[in-house]
């Protein structure tokens, strides 16, 4: 009985509240569209308009947080997808700290010619820019050689006699940048080729062109 009661009451008043509303809603109308009243008629229609306008404020105000929070979600989205794009490459390849990509084949490819044509075919080259960076070579050798256990040829090499020891791009090979093995290089019969010394912590050797080595090439990272 008294549940039935309840039900009722809080039925009129909705119904009440439902009426008020409509009443508010023609007397701002009614407002609007005549002339005859007298002041108090015109801002009990004011009062009511203003009502309506701080109720929206505050709705406006939760949709601009609820937006922002969206927004803001997307944007970190997009950062995660970017980053993850910008640091993607070609599988089998290793992006270093100094943007260039590095890649080892798995084995000995044969002669110093046959490591640059390897990696030209890869529209790369020898490592040089890398491998004369001590912090470069350091992750180079732990992420990309590895424990293979293979000697690797990098580019570097003496064919001009007349420049001496000089990098693939060019660059002349000095004491400063240029980690030689102890005692390297000693050029024990015709090394003019350098590579990665497995039996010196891949420090640099001067080697026989004609020796077998795995390649290790180098290319400038982009991001397309
Ligand atoms: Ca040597």
């Amino acid at each position: 009985m008294w549940s039935i009661y309840f039900l009722l009451l809080l039925c009129m008043s909705e119904l009440r509240a439902e009426d008020e509303q409509y009443l508010a809603c023609r007397r701002v109308t009614k407002a609007e569209n005549t002339t005859e009243h007298d002041g108090s008629f015109y801002q009990d229609a004011i009062r009511i308009l203003q009502g309506r306008v701080e109720h929206l404020e505050i709705q406006v105000a939760g949709f601009e947080e609820e937006l922002n929070e969206e927004f803001q979600e997307m944007k970190r989205r997009v950062d995660v997808l970017w980053q993850r794009a910008s640091n993607a490459t070609e599988p089998g390849w290793y992006l270093a700290d100094n943007g260039y990509e590095y890649w080892m084949s798995s084995s000995h490819i044969g002669y110093y010619s046959t490591g640059k044509e390897i990696c030209e075919d890869k529209r790369a080259r020898l490592a040089t820019i890398g491998v004369r960076d001590p912090e470069i070579r350091s992750e180079i050798v732990q992420n990309v050689v590895g424990d293979s256990h293979l000697w690797v040829w990098i580019g570097l090499d003496r064919l001009d006699t007349i420049a001496g020891w000089t990098w693939l791009d060019g660059v002349a090979s000095t004491s400063e940048n240029t980690a030689w093995g102890p005692n390297e290089p000693n050029d024990s019969g015709n090394e003019r080729c350098g590579q990665l010394n497995r039996d010196s912590n891949y420090l640099i050797n001067d080697k026989s062109c004609l020796a077998s080595c795995a390649a290790l090439c180098e290319r400038k990272h982009c991001f397309i």
